[in-house]
C-alpha cells in the first residue's frame, strides 16, 4: 500500500513529512508576511521508539517541558512535533489543556496576546511533543517585537525538523482569516499535514456550527496539505477524541517513516 493509500485509510488527505524540510526551506519567507500580520503584546530516536501499529498516547499525562524565545532555546530538534498556530485568543492553549486534560497546563486568559513564548509539552510518547505558539493579529504592540518575534516564529515554522503537523485553530464564528488562509497556502508548499480545529463551536447553535463546518470544508478542498476539518468546544469537551485520533495517526505514520 503507498503513503498515500495509507493516509487516505486514516481519514487524512495527504502527508509526505520527509519533503517537509528541503520544500520548506525552498519556499518564499513566510518573514515578510509574519512582521506584518505577527501582532503580540506581550527525542525521539528509534531506541526509544515503541512500536508505531500498537502506538497509544495517554494524552492526559502530558508535562510542561519548556518555553523558547528563539530557535536556538527549543529542546532537541530530534522529535515529533505538533504546533498549535491561529489568530490570538482563537483559543490555542485551551484546546491543548481540552486535548490533555489539564485545566492547567498551557495558560490562557481573556485577554488576547497571553501566550508569548513557544511552549512544549511533552507527551507519554518520548519525543512527541504539543507547541503551543503565540497567536497573530493583536495589535497593540511595538513593530519592533511584532518584528522580532515574527523573525522568531518564521524561524521554528521554516527550519525545525521535529515539525510534523499543524493544528490551525479559528474561532468558529471567524473562520479562514487572511492569515489562515496565508498559513494554509504555507502548509502547502511546505506538505506540512493541517487540522483545522473550528474551536468555540459552544457558541453557537448546532445547525448554524454545523453549517460553518461545511463552508469551510468546501472552501478547502484544493489544500493538499488538509488532513481534516474538527468541530471543536475547548469549554464542552467536543471534538477531543477526533482530535486526539486524528494526532495519533499523524504520530504512528511520523514514527513508522522514521524507522523506515
Ligand atoms: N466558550 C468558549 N471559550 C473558549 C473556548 N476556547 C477558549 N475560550 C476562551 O477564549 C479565551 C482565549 O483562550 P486562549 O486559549 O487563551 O486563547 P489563545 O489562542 O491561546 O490566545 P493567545 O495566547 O493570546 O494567542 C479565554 O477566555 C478562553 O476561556 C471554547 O471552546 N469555548
Ligand atoms: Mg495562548
Amino acid at each position: 500500500m503507498t503513503q498515500k493509500d495509507q493516509a487516505k485509510n486514516f481519514g487524512l488527505l495527504y502527508t509526505k513529512p520527509f519533503l517537509i524540510k528541503p520544500l520548506r526551506q525552498s519556499t518564499v519567507l513566510l518573514s515578510p508576511l509574519l512582521f506584518v500580520y505577527l501582532e503580540f503584546d506581550q527525542t525521539m530516536t528509534s531506541k526509544s521508539n515503541p512500536n508505531p501499529d500498537s502506538l497509544s498516547i495517554a494524552y492526559n499525562s502530558a508535562n510542561f517541558s519548556r518555553s523558547a524565545s528563539k530557535l536556538s532555546n527549543c529542546p532537541e530538534d530530534d522529535g515529533i512535533e505538533i504546533a498549535f498556530a491561529g489568530r490570538s485568543n482563537a483559543g490555542k492553549s485551551s484546546a491543548i489543556n481540552a486535548i490533555t486534560n489539564n485545566k492547567k497546563l498551557a495558560r490562557t486568559s481573556k485577554t488576547p496576546g497571553r501566550t508569548q513564548l513557544i511552549n512544549f509539552f511533552d507527551l507519554s510518547t518520548p519525543g512527541v511533543r504539543l507547541v503551543d505558539l503565540p497567536g497573530y493579529g493583536y495589535a497593540k504592540v511595538s513593530m519592533a517585537l511584532k518584528s522580532e518575534w515574527g523573525k522568531h516564529l518564521d524561524d521554528y515554522l521554516r527550519n525545525r525538523e521535529s515539525l510534523s503537523a499543524l493544528v490551525l485553530i479559528m474561532d468558529i464564528r471567524k473562520p479562514l482569516t487572511e492569515f489562515d488562509n496565508m498559513m494554509l497556502d504555507w502548509s502547502d508548499q511546505s506538505e506540512l499535514p493541517t487540522i483545522i480545529l473550528l474551536t468555540k463551536s459552544d457558541k453557537m447553535k448546532y445547525g448554524p456550527s454545523k453549517q460553518v463546518y461545511f463552508q469551510v470544508k468546501k472552501a478547502l478542498e484544493a489544500h493538499a496539505s488538509l488532513v481534516d476539518v474538527i468541530l471543536f468546544s475547548s469549554l464542552k469537551k467536543s471534538g477531543v477524541s477526533e482530535i486526539r485520533n486524528t494526532l495519533t495517526e499523524l504520530v504512528k505514520q511520523n514514527m513508522s517513516n522514521k524507522l523506515d
